[in-house]
């Protein structure tokens, strides 16, 4: 079916009211204990610990003395008799340290995507693990760059923005054949808030004290404009015409948070850009679509994109997210907070496979970086291996391999 189509960019405006939150947490099975110099008999020692329902003594703290006790007891009642012996210096529960690459960025704690700890109401750990992704993929340090270009095919961009500022490599338009006559032109001021609001969830500044943080924030960003029209809409020449440019202007992942019927031409963009999944092809992202079904949206439902459906704070399948055999990942896709156009410092909270369609484009990213010079393939099978699988066992319509983890990014 080749019909002329108009491809609608994938968001649904929703407000939502947040609240920060972060839950400290302490071992369940040792607790800390330093006796007085004093108390130099094992024996001694050993009789306190047993009256406190404390011991064996597991270890030793480095330099400090203090002993590492097993207890299956609650260490915080432990450590409380423990404080009471007058043979002890001092106790406490061994505590459990968040990871260290939480970024200072204002508004982090809303971002549930990233580190879920229940903030919004919903399931602690429904999230991609960015904090500990991070660590694990060698930016705990919060570079500002150093990432695999991501090419973003939307509404343009707030290249001004305070959290997006320094972040185009990139820059260009294909609208309305009329006017320019299928050519791409400079210029991706963004006039709708989509594309900007998907360009934050990639790659916002982090670690710079304002703002939200981007997943793949060392990433520059390639911005092609395509959704030019009334309400975030384009022409399928357009996004074809941009998935070129950015393929041609190196972006080794191209995110698409767009979504229409089947094409001849849009086919055919994609398959160039893919490259049969060699090295020198980008990996390509785009939403399931919106209509809460078992609908297939193009580029999504072509075999070489990968197809994003949207979970939200608890790790179910959104409602409005489609679900059929060609969805290959998911990510939050919920109420989530990025930056907007309307300021250089507003921001918004909205949902879709929009949302979701991002994330996975961030993560496919910091795969991509980490692999230099690796096959998309490659790059790919990462990708649906950095998953934790939702739903039925194995690859589903709702999930495909699995909401997106980036603490299992190789
Ligand atoms: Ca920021
Ligand atoms: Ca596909
Ligand atoms: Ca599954």
């Amino acid at each position: 079916m080749h019909r002329p189509t108009r491809i609608l960019a994938l968001a649904t405006v929703l407000a939502l009211g947040l609240t920060s939150a972060a839950s400290a947490g302490y071992d369940r099975d040792t607790v800390i204990v330093k006796f007085k110099d004093s108390a130099t008999a094992a024996a001694q020692r050993g009789a306190v610990l047993q009256r406190a329902g404390a011991g064996p003594v597991l270890g030793t703290v480095r330099g400090l003395g203090a002993n590492v006790v097993r207890t299956t007891a609650d260490p915080a009642v432990v450590a409380g008799r423990l404080n009471r012996s007058a043979l002890v210096q001092y106790a406490e529960v061994n505590q459990i340290l968040r990871a260290s690459a939480v970024p200072n960025d204002a508004r982090f704690g809303e971002l549930y995507g990233l580190n879920n700890t229940g903030q919004t109401g919903g399931t602690p750990d429904a999230d991609i693990d960015a904090p500990e992704g991070w660590d694990a993929t060698g930016l705990g340090t919060f570079p500002a760059t150093g990432g695999a270009k991501v090419g973003i095919v939307d509404t343009g961009i707030r290249a001004s923005h305070q959290d997006l500022a320094g972040k185009v490599a990139d820059c260009a338009q294909s609208r309305g054949f009329l006017i320019f006559a299928g050519s791409i032109r400079a210029g991706c001021a963004d006039d709708n808030g989509h594309g900007t609001h998907v360009a934050g969830t990639i790659g916002a500044n982090t670690n710079n004290g304002v703002g939200v943080a981007g997943v793949a924030f060392n990433s520059p960003l390639g911005i092609c404009r395509a959704l030019g029209g009334p309400a975030g809409t384009g022409n399928t020449a357009d996004v074809a015409n941009c998935i070129g440019y950015l393929h041609d202007t190196g972006s080794k992942v191209i995110s698409m948070s767009l979504g229409g019927g089947d094409s001849t031409t849009l086919r055919n963009a994609v398959v160039r850009a893919y490259r049969n999944g060699a090295s020198n092809g980008s990996l390509i992202v785009a939403a399931a679509g919106n209509d809460g079904n078992a609908t297939v949206n193009y580029p999504a439902g072509y075999a070489e994109v990968v197809s994003v459906a949207a979970t939200d704070n608890r790790d179910q399948r959104a409602s409005f997210s489609n679900a059929n055999a060609d969805v290959e990942v998911a990510a939050p896709g919920v109420n989530i907070l990025s930056t907007w156009f309307s300021s250089d410092s507003s921001y918004n909270t909205i949902s879709g496979t929009s949302m979701a369609t991002p994330h996975v484009a961030g993560v496919a990213a910091i795969i991509a970086g980490r692999n230099a010079g690796a096959t998309v393939t490659t790059i790919r099978s990462r990708l649906q291996a950095a998953t934790d699988d939702l739903g039925a066992p194995g690859r589903d319509a709702s999930f495909g391999f699995g909401r997106v983890n980036l603490s299992k990014a190789g």
